[in-house]
């Protein structure tokens, strides 16, 4: 069957297990025809990310700590190799906060936490963007996509120190698309509402934030990881060929509200 992503080559960093959204949004770009490889973080998920994998006939699985340059060298240097030295779509799904800076107050977060959670979750897209560029200009372009969160516009109780390292995506986001515009790179990003994944299950009161904003949010439902899936589809297809430097909200609409 002809696909949107047929004759694609893509890298997806950020899944975890089968409800994580990163999954959502490699599945989509496979069933239309791309090939994606992944990335994994540490021992304890391996297995759950190669099983994913071979169920897409994945190329490439492997691990990678975005906190570390030389491991995310390592893996573009292994993506240039299975890819021909090239890449189209990149998909940046990860982030990462101490448990104990998502509860209390975002005032006694601690310098080093701080910086741990803006390397992960901000500095990481900056140094996979860098390192995409010369695999996606000898393709004659390409897309990236990261996901993030209102926290980021807004302070949203408990996320944090998340919101602050949110922030620092968007903006990342808005200068990349800048510098990387020239070479036919857009950078994109979802800003996804409540979604029940595995980093969202273990936050205290997030039953109660799912019912708040089903109460308020135009479409009065949840969002769910394939939603994600299919607004990504759209941002890394030719469909969005003049769309960079943004953020899609895929929210059910809760963001435009007031109260
Ligand atoms: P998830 O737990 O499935 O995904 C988070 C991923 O980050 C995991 O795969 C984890 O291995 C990876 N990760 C953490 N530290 C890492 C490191 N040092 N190196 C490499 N990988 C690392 O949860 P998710 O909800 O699918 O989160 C994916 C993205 O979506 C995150 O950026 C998150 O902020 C964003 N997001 C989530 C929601 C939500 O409600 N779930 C809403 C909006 C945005
Ligand atoms: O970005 C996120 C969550 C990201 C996240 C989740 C965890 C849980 C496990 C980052 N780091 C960790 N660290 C852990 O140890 N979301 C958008 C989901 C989320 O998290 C919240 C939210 C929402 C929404 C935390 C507090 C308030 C709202």
């Amino acid at each position: 069957m002809a696909g949107r992503f047929d004759g694609k080559q893509a890298l997806v960093l950020g899944v975890a297990n089968r409800r994580s959204i990163a999954w959502a949004i490699a599945k989509r770009l496979a069933d239309e025809g791309a090939q994606v490889a992944f990335t994994y973080q540490g021992e304890r998920i391996e297995k759950s990310v190669r099983d994913l994998a071979a169920t897409v006939d994945s190329p490439l699985v492997i691990e990678c700590d975005v906190r570390s340059d030389e491991d995310v060298a390592r893996v573009f240097g292994e993506v240039a190799t299975t890819f021909g030295g090239g890449l189209d779509i990149l998909v940046h799904s990860v982030a990462f906060a101490a448990a104990e800076d998502l509860e209390g107050r975002f005032t006694d977060t601690p310098r080093d936490r701080f910086w741990l959670a803006l390397d992960v979750s901000a500095y990481s897209l900056v140094v996979c963007a860098r390192e995409a560029e010369p695999l996606m200009e000898t393709r004659g372009g390409g897309s990236i996509l990261t996901m993030t969160y209102l926290g980021g516009e807004r302070a949203v109780p408990h996320y944090n120190v998340m919101g602050v390292a949110k922030s620092a995506l968007d903006s990342s986001v808005r200068y990349l698309a800048w510098d990387l515009g020239f070479k036919n790179i857009r950078v994109n990003a979802i800003s996804a509402g409540p979604v029940r994944t595995l980093a969202a299950r273990s936050i205290a009161g997030f039953t109660t934030m799912e019912s708040m904003f089903e109460e308020r949010a135009p479409l009065h439902r949840q969002v769910d990881a394939e939603d994600c899936g299919a607004a990504a589809a759209y941002l890394l297809s030719e469909d969005a060929a003049n769309v960079t430097g943004t953020t899609l909200y895929v929210d059910a609409g809760y963001h435009a509200m007031g109260m």
